[in-house]
């Protein structure tokens, strides 16, 4: 079974077009037997525990469900667009086989390798016949997938075989969906895109087509595990994990053909909230046997579950301090409970002091995560992952990379991703985060030559939290599909470049657009996340947004609060000293070079400044600007690049569908706006403390 055509909601990258090049074809299938790689542990190297593989059936999901699918898949687009399924012996332009499969001809049996692995595949094309070869189920799948996206580029010239693997084993999306509606929140927590996917009125959805077509847009990017429910688990959702796990399973039953694994986030006080219990405690023998057996009960009804995600003493969440316990403690209870299942816990870091006192200028928020959880690394289970935002304080348009990602090489650790645009513009803006993604991924710590944070991730993961919800489009803004799409594609392969893979997604989203369509969107979209930048918060000083809602600009919203996100602006300056000179001692929790560059003011990049130290205004940049002249160029620049987004969408007036022209034109007018109110509130701010004016005398209020 494939996936229909879901009325009144846009296809994003997999419209029927973009099958016509695969579906024009003679297309052979070979999925007898299906090959699994029987419930094994993955082979292959995680670079940062010698090479070990996690315990548990990882690779082995659905099989059966997997091939029907690939096969469904290639009979659709042919019967949509002329070309055939043609049996064993008749000839055929693409062959999609499992190596294991009966009768491979001999245009695949020329590229077999001794091991292509799970999730894999070759392709190569030659004798005008182009070959996807995989070992397991899951490769043919995105070994079909990458066929979809070269077009009829599969289909040209010859091309030496060659194997694709994911870099990252888990590639995952965490929804903040709830089932009830938070009377704050909503019913996705930091959602821009209507309601949930998977709830709605209280319970799971009736009809899940759109959790399956979301499957497979996903299946097509290489995202293979998904989180359903928030990591602020209220009351109702946590009894998703007992007596509501059925809503759980019947999720489960539509990820699994588009080979996705569900998960749940649980509440650390289940065995209290749930079984009744006087304690949480993770070293108590009642509460363990609970998780053990509660978890048991969940994989009898979900075999391949995928695992729990847990936000923990965060936030006001219950966590194993209540106990004096560590989060090791924690994390170790659950993954204990997970691993005769081969599931896996994904614990997170983000954990902080949220209600501090702004006066005291000792406390760093930024230090927190490295302050908890460094000390204890080489004490996590080995079906423990850690999972890390990707940056010390909270998905702010720019920060430096978390120092945890260093901290903890005898642990598994995941990078955490925000997809959904909470501090971005909330999918009213465009902002195209591929380049933000790559340049965290791609970030060596140790110097050049040295590992890079996907490098570390490799042992746990990416993991993002979705900007999907109920909206026609999707991610509310129709330009905000390319954000999801990029996520899936850097966590299969972190070195892509982000405006190779914008431009996959404007070909697959615009077919047969004309060459106007393709330009225009990367004029608009590959530098927005700069834009972005320029016209919000400076120098990577974070929190100038609007207390709660996080929208739009409040440069003092949050100086006066408990939440440890200040700037510290006053007549002379700007910027958190966090060096270990003089400062919070931040900088001390790098390894070198970056310990020294950050700590340095000649050194440390301009981008960052703010974030590592606390100069006058006048402070000469390495750009040779003043910080506050820097402020003054970049608003006003910032805002014009907004306001040119918008002029060169209007160019597209009749060469795109004319309602998702009139939905990001409503969004542009409101990206203006906003930007122009992000200057000028910024500006005013900065001329009327520093009493600094523009040296080119343009307006500020
Ligand atoms: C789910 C930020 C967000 C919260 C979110 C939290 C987290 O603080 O504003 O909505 O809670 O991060 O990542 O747990």
């Amino acid at each position: 079974m494939t996936v229909p055509p879901l009325p009144g909601v846009h296809p994003a990258w997999l419209p029927p077009e973009a099958f016509r090049a695969a579906g024009s074809r003679r297309v052979l299938v070979l999925t007898d037997p299906v090959g699994d790689l029987g419930g094994e542990a993955l082979p292959g190297p995680v670079a940062d525990l010698g090479g070990e593989a996690l315990p548990g059936p990882v690779a082995d999901l659905g099989g059966e469900a997997l091939a029907a699918t690939v096969r469904a898949e290639a009979a659709e687009a042919c019967e949509r667009h002329g070309g055939a399924v043609v049996a064993p012996g008749e000839p055929f332009d693409l062959v999609l086989a499992l190596s294991s499969a009966d009768a491979l001809p001999p245009e695949a049996q020329a590229v077999r390798e001794p091991e292509i692995g799970a999730e894999g595949f070759v392709l190569a094309r030659h004798d005008d016949v182009t070959v996807v070869l995989a070992d397991d189920p899951a490769g043919l799948l995105y070994g079909w997938f990458e066929v979809v996206r070269l077009g009829e580029a599969a289909f040209g010239e010859a091309r030496p075989a060659r194997a694709h693997r994911p870099a990252l084993r888990r590639r995952m999306l965490d929804h903040w969906d709830n089932i009830d509606v938070h009377p704050v929140m909503g019913q996705v927590e930091r959602g821009y895109s209507g309601g949930s996917i998977f709830w709605r009125d209280g319970a799971a959805r009736g009809d899940l087509a759109r959790v399956r077509a979301y499957a497979r847009l996903l299946a097509a990017t290489g995202v293979n595990a998904v989180a359903i429910n928030n990591v602020n688990v209220h009351a109702t959702e946590a009894r998703l994990l007992t007596d509501r796990l059925g809503e759980v399973a019947a999720i489960a039953a539509e990820l699994r053909p588009y080979g996705i694994r569900v998960h749940l986030s649980v509440n650390f006080a289940s065995p209290i909230v749930l079984g009744g219990l006087d304690s949480a405690d993770p070293l108590d023998e009642g509460v363990r046997e609970w998780w053990a057996r509660t978890t048991a009960h969940v994989y009898e009804t979900i075999p391949d579950f995928g695992g729990y995600v847990v936000k923990a003493d965060s936030e006001g969440q219950p966590g194993p301090f209540a106990y004096g316990r560590s989060h090791a403690d924690g994390a170790n209870m659950l993954a204990d409970a997970l691993a005769p299942h081969g599931g896996v816990v994904f614990w997170r870091a983000f954990v902080y002091n949220h209600r501090q006192d702004w006066r005291d200028r000792s406390t760093d928020r930024a230090r927190a995560a490295h302050d908890h959880f460094a000390p204890l690394d080489g004490q996590f289970r080995d079906n423990a992952i850690v999972q890390v935002k990707y940056g010390p304080m909270d998905f702010q348009t720019r920060e430096p990379v978390s120092p945890v990602i260093a901290a903890m090489p005898g642990t598994r650790l995941a990078v955490e991703l925000q997809v959904t645009q909470e501090y971005t513009g909330q999918q009213r803006h465009v902002c195209y985060l591929g380049p933000m993604w790559s340049e965290v991924l791609g970030f060596r710590f140790w110097g050049p030559g040295e590992r890079t944070v996907a490098d570390v991730a490799a042992g746990g993961g990416l993991t993002a939290v979705s900007n999907v919800g109920d909206d026609p489009y999707w991610t509310g803004h129709p330009l905000a599909q390319a954000n999801l799409y990029a996520f899936g594609r850097l966590a299969w392969a972190p070195d892509l470049d982000p405006a190779a893979i914008l431009d996959e997604w404007i070909g697959l989203t615009f077919p047969g657009g004309p060459g106007l369509v393709r330009a225009t969107l990367h004029e608009m979209m590959d530098g927005s996340w700069e834009t972005y930048e320029r016209y919000t918060a400076p120098l990577g000083v974070g929190f100038m947004v609007r207390p709660g809602h996080h929208y739009g600009p409040d440069v003092d919203g949050y100086e006066y609060t408990p939440w440890g996100t200040y700037h510290f602006a006053d007549r002379d300056g700007v910027g958190v000293d966090r060096t270990r000179a003089t400062g919070t001692g931040y900088t001390g929790q790098y390894p070198a070079p970056w310990s020294e560059v950050y700590e340095s003011l000649a050194e440390c990049p301009d981008e960052l400044l703010l974030f590592f130290h606390h100069v006058p205004y006048e402070h000469v940049l390495q750009s040779g600007s003043t910080v506050v002249q820097h402020i003054y160029d970049t608003h006003f620049a910032g805002a014009e690049e907004a306001a040119a987004m918008r002029l060169a969408w209007e160019k597209l007036a009749g060469s795109v569908d004319e309602a998702l022209y009139a939905r990001v034109k409503e969004r542009l007018d409101e990206q203006v706006r906003c930007a122009e109110e992000w200057r000028d509130q910024v500006n005013t701010y900065f001329l009327r403390k520093s009493g600094v004016p523009d040296a080119h005398g343009r307006p500020i209020h």
